[in-house]
């Protein structure tokens, strides 16, 4: 924890028992859980998030509008989507400084969260609760949403990042990764597709959650079922390119994200076939041919767009995304890149599974 925070001060603002653990896996967040009844406490991470108010409003829109739609169709929208518990004063977060600030979310119990050992099922179900998200999503007031990260997915700006890096070489580590960088450069001309696509009115802006993967998405511990979408923090306008591309990304992978044997690490088409077919089951009305036709590429530009990013952090010194090991960066972005490569021979083979 930062700046040696005083959890019980955070505890006291949203009226809860000192009763605290660190929970779950996230790359962003601290994340803790508070016990009986559970809720989700987070810091948010202000060194990426830098409008945590403008973040919250987004995270409250949305999830008031989910929650209508959710009640319409006889759900339980306390459990198919996050609720946000105010401060005793009615805020949506608590400032306890500039760096330190924290949310409450009920916890939603009953159900597990998938970090690698997904099955076919997993994926059909991931399809079905991410594209159900985006559907539910259709007629959201898009203009309202804050951008939280701007160009999250413009996927030429992380290239030019990257090259700032290499050129700034600030962690002394350019030399000894020579091959991943000439990698990174020479499968940078397909970067522009998507962007070009929606500057040229040919793929449309929607609301899309921007950050898919799997474990942002909780499913029920019983039937494993996808009950709700999480990790609302990057819910902004965007392609829905960039939800597709970027859950199969880590869901189709046979490894996990920064597996280092990388002959465990190979695109499965059975994984995309069966998420494809989840996620359609939701959107088949609502894509463009435009859309449907991309979105073999789309898992191929967010695998690449990502590689990209953990290449990029471990080149400025590992400041973004948290780190368990000296080189854990470099790991996943050789990973992400394997995974590139693959896809590389497969877009013909995937565009079978995408049919209406
Ligand atoms: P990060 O942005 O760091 O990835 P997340 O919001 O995804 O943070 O939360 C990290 C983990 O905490 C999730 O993967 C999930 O396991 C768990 N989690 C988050 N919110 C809830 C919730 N409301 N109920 C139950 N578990 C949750
Ligand atoms: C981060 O927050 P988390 O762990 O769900 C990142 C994603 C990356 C992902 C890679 C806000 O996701 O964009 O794809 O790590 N989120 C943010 O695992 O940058
Ligand atoms: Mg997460």
């Amino acid at each position: 924890m930062k700046n040696s925070v005083n959890l019980n001060q955070v505890l006291h603002q949203f009226d809860l028992p000192e009763s605290i653990a660190p929970y779950g896996n996230g790359h962003i967040n601290d994340t803790y859980c508070v016990e009986a009844p559970r809720y989700i406490l987070q810091r948010i991470n202000t060194n990426i998030f830098k409008d945590p108010d403008g973040l919250m409003e987004n995270i409250e829109n949305v999830t008031a509008f989910l929650r209508k739609k959710i009640a319409a169709a006889g759900g339980n929208p306390d459990r198919e989507t996050l609720t946000v518990i105010k401060t005793l004063d009615g805020k949506n977060c608590y400032k306890y400084d500039d760096n330190n600030v924290f949310r409450l979310y009920l916890f939603i119990e009953d159900t597990k969260t998938i970090e690698n050992d997904k099955t076919y099922d997993d994926l059909y179900e991931a399809g079905i609760g991410f594209g159900r998200f985006q559907k539910m999503l259709e007629d959201f007031p898009v203009e309202i949403l804050h951008e939280t990260i701007p160009n999250f997915h413009h996927t030429p700006k992380r290239v030019e990042a990257l090259k700032q890096a290499i050129a700034e070489n600030k962690a002394g580590r350019k030399d000894s990764v020579q091959e991943e960088i000439a990698f990174a450069l020479e499968k940078a001309a397909f970067a522009d597709k998507v962007i070009k696509g929606i500057a040229e009115g040919k793929i449309p802006m929607r609301v899309t959650h921007n950050d898919t993967k799997i474990n942002n998405i909780l499913f029920d511990a019983e039937t494993g079922k996808a009950v709700s979408v999480i990790d609302l923090d990057t819910v902004m306008p965007g392609s829905m390119l960039y939800d597709f591309g970027d859950a199969l990304r880590m869901g189709g992978s046979t490894g996990a994200e920064d597996e280092t044997d990388l002959s465990k690490v190979n695109f499965d088409a059975k994984a995309f076939e069966c998420f494809a077919k989840g996620f359609l089951s939701e959107m088949k009305d609502s894509l463009t041919d435009e859309e449907l036709a991309l979105l073999p590429f789309s898992v191929k530009l967010l695998t690449y767009e990502c590689g990209i990013r953990f290449l990029t952090d471990y080149l400025n010194g590992d400041t973004y995304f948290k780190i368990h090991r000296e080189h854990h960066n470099l790991d996943r972005a050789r990973n992400q890149f394997k995974l590139v490569a693959d896809l590389e021979n497969m877009e013909e083979e995937l565009l079978k599974y995408c049919v209406r």
